[in-house]
């Protein structure tokens, strides 16, 4: 083992606990450097792990396949390991700590024979944050070393501003593939047996099993939102799944949005937004995720912790996403199960005409006849998100952005219009903890399934949703007693589709015309009709300068039906019902409330 770069006696230690468990071959501490991403990838490409894309079309990027078993987060197998079983609520699975890690340390033993443990010291937010927020990854796979690079702050930098003393999250993950002498690596090594376990009460990450993004990029979903929930909560703070945009009017006002929409149902795309409006600018400070503190001024200032951007692949393009385009040519970039075309660049469903050959995400030809598609619906893009061309100056700034609106969405084919405004805040609370989508491949399991999705956060809540609600619910102190302090919240969906299965709003860029109407909302100029759930535009509301849709589509898109609310009350009964005497009785006011506006509609 080389020389230690740091004296950090908890993490020294830390790390010669694990070395011993899982009997890697050698120790390499990371320093984040550009010599260090080439010795790497280099790597990577020698073992055929990688493929290095064109230099003139991708500059120094790379794909990726994984295991065909290891393309998406485990739900079933991510855990929240508090000490009080109730702690974890009715949507987590638990196990208690001590036996998970009884559980953990036999897979663990010997699990890094053959390979290399890296040590990633990474920092969640900028590190001249008045408390950053260090973690280290300990890690047997180059893959999630590059990937950190790009979404973390990551390496040297880090490790001295730890000083000897700093807090930090241990965060330890191995794919559980142990190497034997002689014999040859997998192109993507994982094991069969998965656990992705959090331990709230001693903020800890114990990561076995696969590699693939949520499962293994620790910095994301396992810190930043289901360690960093309970933080917030006990700390009185929220770390919600939520992008960040800076939204200016042709006037000059400078709005800032924040957006929590489940796993592939469009934060990556809204983030990024190429407004078709003449004038309006979106910017982007965040894509996945938001770190909401309370300000002196009593207002709600988010951070976008992350580095880089971990998009869903599929339907990225020029009509759709421009900027994340634009950002993907500079470089520097990772793809995972995207198809590969014979000139060295990537592809996937929605860019456009198929190329007439492509190798696929499992490694096999495909052709534009080939039945299945060439790229996995959860394959990403992995990418700095300083490349893209839209980043907003206030990024950078570890103070974030005061938060004007809050928006709540999900995937619905029915029922849900396209925006609505929440009457006040506990309403808005109300809306993001029934909030409901149809599921997506960003997990393993069915996909189109609605279900509900508190605040987008049901995978990522670290403690028990019933007490979140309330956490949410309390928020309404923080901001001095004042309520005209919290952002507004407003409720969108832009998968509503029509009888023939059509979506009825064409969406992206087109979506400026929501956020505009939002604005003026927030300004109390726009208008809106009160109906049950909430305040609706009126068609002639909406700026649809420009855009041809049919006036039927439109009636529909924005049409609240009360039959179909209706039909939504016993499931949102039930899913009450599950928190018991821990959801918060304003909450059920809410619900009776909707009920008897809905009974006189
Ligand atoms: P995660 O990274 O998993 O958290 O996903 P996300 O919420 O960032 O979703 P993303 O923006 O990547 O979009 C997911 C999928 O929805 C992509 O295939 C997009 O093309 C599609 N999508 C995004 N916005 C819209 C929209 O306004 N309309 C339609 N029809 N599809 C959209
Ligand atoms: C999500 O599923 O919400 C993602 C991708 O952003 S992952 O990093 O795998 O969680
Ligand atoms: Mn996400």
């Amino acid at each position: 083992m080389s020389q230690p770069p740091t004296s950090h006696p908890r993490l020294l230690a830390w790390i010669d606990e694990v070395a011993a468990l899982t009997t890697p071959d050698r120790i390499v501490w990371c320093d984040g450097s550009e010599a260090e991403w080439t010795r790497l990838t280099d790597e990577l490409v020698d073992s055929g792990a990688l493929v290095r894309l064109d230099q003139k079309k991708k500059p120094n990027s790379f794909w990726a396949r994984t295991d065909p078993s290891d393309v998406a987060r485990v739900e079933e197998r991510t855990y929240i390991c508090s000490d009080d079983e109730a702690d974890a609520g009715p949507t987590n699975n638990w196990m208690a700590p001590a036996e998970m890690k009884q559980l953990m340390t036999g897979l663990y033993r010997g699990c890094m024979t053959g390979r290399t443990m890296y040590v990633v010291p990474f920092c969640m937010g900028p590190l001249d944050a008045a408390d950053p927020m260090f973690g280290v990854e300990l890690t047997d796979s180059p893959y999630v070393v590059a990937s950190m690079r790009i979404m973390t702050r990551m390496g040297s930098d880090v490790l001295s501003s730890m000083g000897a003393d700093a807090d930090f999250v241990p965060a330890l993950h191995s794919v559980g593939a142990p190497l034997s002498k002689d014999q040859t690596d997998a192109a993507w090594p994982c094991n069969e047996t998965k656990y992705i376990s959090h331990f709230p009460e001693t903020r800890e990450i114990w990561s076995f099993g696969s590699g693939y993004g949520g499962n293994s990029l620790l910095g994301k979903k396992c810190f930043a939102l289901r360690i960093a929930s309970v933080a917030a909560r006990d700390e009185g703070w929220l770390a919600e799944h939520m992008l960040i945009m800076k939204l200016t009017s042709p006037e000059g006002v400078v709005r800032y949005i924040a957006g929590a929409f489940p796993s592939a149902c469009g934060k990556t795309n809204l983030a990024m937004l190429d407004p078709t409006l003449d004038g309006w600018k979106v910017e982007t400070v965040g894509d996945d995720i938001a770190w909401m503190r309370f300000g002196e001024d009593g207002r709600l200032w988010a951070t976008n912790p992350e580095f880089g951007l971990f998009g869903v692949a599929p339907g990225t393009d020029f009509h759709t996403n421009p900027n994340a385009m634009r950002t993907l040519a500079e470089g520097n970039s990772v793809f995972t199960n995207v198809a590969l075309t014979d000139d060295g660049d990537v592809w996937w469903e929605g860019m456009g005409e198929p190329p007439a050959h492509l190798t696929d995400w499992k490694g096999k030809d495909w052709t534009p006849a080939s039945d299945a598609p060439s790229s996995h619906p959860n394959s990403r893009f992995c990418t700095p998100i300083e490349q893209c061309p839209i980043l907003a100056d206030e990024y950078h700034d570890p103070r974030g952005v005061p938060i004007d609106a809050i928006l709540f969405g999900g995937r619905r084919k029915t029922t849900i219009p396209l925006v609505s405004e929440a009457r006040d805040w506990v309403h808005g609370v109300y809306l993001g903890a029934t909030l409901s989508s149809e599921t997506t491949a960003a997990a393993v399991g069915q996909v189109g399934v609605v279900r509900r999705d508190p605040m987008a956060m049901l995978p990522f809540i670290g403690y028990h949703a019933g007490d979140y609600f309330q956490h949410w619910i309390d928020m309404a102190k923080g901001a001095s007693g004042d309520a005209a302090k919290l952002p507004k919240v407003f409720y969108v969906n832009w998968f509503r589709r029509g009888d023939d299965g059509r979506f009825l709003w064409p969406g992206f860029g087109e979506n400026s015309r929501v956020l505009k109407w939002v604005a003026e909302r927030l300004d109390g100029k726009a208008d809106a009709i009160e109906t049950p759930i909430g305040h609706v535009p009126t068609p002639e509301a909406l700026d649809l300068t420009g855009l041809d849709i049919d006036p039927a589509d439109l009636a529909a898109v924005l049409r609240v039906d009360p039959a179909e609310w209706q039909a939504e009350i016993p499931q949102v009964t039930e899913w009450f019902n599950r928190f018991g005497d821990k959801l918060p009785a304003v909450l059920w006011s809410e619900l009776d409330a909707l009920k008897a506006r809905l009974a006189d509609a």
